[in-house]
């Protein structure tokens, strides 16, 4: 137990985008989430409004600017709808914000705490790749529905009719696009004392089909998990190269999400309109495959009409599927993962996903 840089789990997601009201709504009807805390002029914030959402312990908190010309607005009006912030719950946020900083991150916001009627919250802040930044929130002696700032919402729809009325409880990685992934690896490990994990794309898989390289880091507990890719010489224009370009450098590229159920999960919300990428029947049909996935808790038929992947290694198998790009710029997507052992991230559907990416490439006519 000698982790130079302890940490709860993600604390938030964070966007920017250009009309968080909307982006409230589609997150409520598509995703399932839960509106919980607002701010905005009613409440004292001048420039910007937020919207916070929950489902289970993820939470998702939309910026949108109010007027022109503040520092969002710019934002939005460079990257298009983002993640800005990957915000994280650790123990010590003095403690952590000073090792960062001392290990050569670069200091966004001093630790300071904000307080109201709902207690005390520390927060400090350093940068990341592109313009993204880590907020380090220690919210122990908080019992508010955010942050100081911030009132309670209620839910803009009723609670999605599945189970526990939610499509996914927790977010299980967050993935980073940028141009040098040996620099953000390295980043990880000396800022935050992360650890590389197992799973990664190395050169040979880029040139076969990927045209990306990746590997992933992890805090000490494997609670918070950033896969990094960078683009790579392939065939076709890399899909890495193609998110930099219309994003306008690094930034988040896709948001993992863990679900119980994905069946129900991939269904209530393709009922709501969200797209998720295609995959051809031979993935299902190939006997190799089917071999080596062997039993899961669902038949393969039932995955193969949805659309749902499925990887096994030597702790477990796992199901996974991905959005086509949720915006108007093809930047960012989800994925939904139902892990059951396996703490992979899908090494033996890379193949069937990057040509279903790379389809969809084609039809955009963005390449
Ligand atoms: O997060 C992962 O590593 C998997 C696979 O552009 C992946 O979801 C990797 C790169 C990519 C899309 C998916
Ligand atoms: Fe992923």
């Amino acid at each position: 137990m000698n982790d130079v840089f302890p940490v709860h789990g993600m604390d938030a997601v964070v966007f920017a985008v250009g009309n968080a009201k909307q982006a409230a709504h589609y997150y409520s009807t598509a995703f399932g989430m839960r509106l919980v805390a607002y701010r905005g002029p009613e409440t004292g914030s001048r420039d910007e409004v937020a919207y916070v959402l929950v489902s289970g312990s993820a939470r998702f908190e939309l910026r949108g600017a109010v007027r022109a010309g503040t520092p969002l607005a710019r934002h939005v009006a460079d990257h298009g709808d983002g993640v800005i912030d990957l915000a994280l719950d650790v123990p010590d946020v003095e403690g952590a914000y000073r090792y960062a900083l001392q290990q050569g991150a670069r200091g966004l916001e001093e630790p300071h705490v904000v307080e109201d009627e709902h207690g005390k919250v520390v927060v400090a802040a350093i940068a990341t790749y592109g313009e993204t930044r880590h907020t380090l929130v220690d919210r122990a002696n908080y019992t508010g529905p955010y942050l100081p700032g911030y009132v309670a919402a209620e839910p803009i729809v009723a609670p999605p009719a599945v189970k526990n009325g939610r499509f996914f409880q927790a977010v299980d990685h967050c993935v980073g696009n940028v141009e040098h992934m040996e620099e953000w690896v390295g980043f990880y490990e000396k800022v935050m004392g992360f650890t590389k994990m197992a799973e990664f794309i190395g050169d040979d898989i880029a040139t076969e089909y990927s045209a990306l390289m990746s590997k992933v880091v992890a805090d000490g507990t494997r609670k918070v998990k950033f896969p990094l890719n960078e683009p790579a010489e392939g065939k076709k224009k890399s899909q890495i190269e193609e998110f930099l370009e219309f994003y306008g450098g690094p930034g988040v590229q896709h948001v993992a999400l863990a679900t119980n159920d994905i069946v129900a999960t991939v269904d209530a919300m393709r009922q709501a309109g969200v797209e998720f990428l295609d995959t051809p029947d031979s993935y299902y049909d190939d006997p190799e495959l089917r071999s080596r996935i062997g039993e899961v808790r669902v038949p393969v038929e039932e995955l193969k009409k949805r659309r749902i992947l499925v990887d096994r290694d030597e702790d477990g198998y796992l199901l996974q599927i991905f959005t086509k790009p949720v915006l108007d710029r093809p930047t960012v997507f989800y994925e939904l993962i139902e892990r059951h052992g396996s703490l992979g991230f899908g090494k033996g559907n890379f193949k069937a996903l990057f040509e279903a990416i790379e389809r969809e490439q084609e039809r955009r006519g963005t390449l």
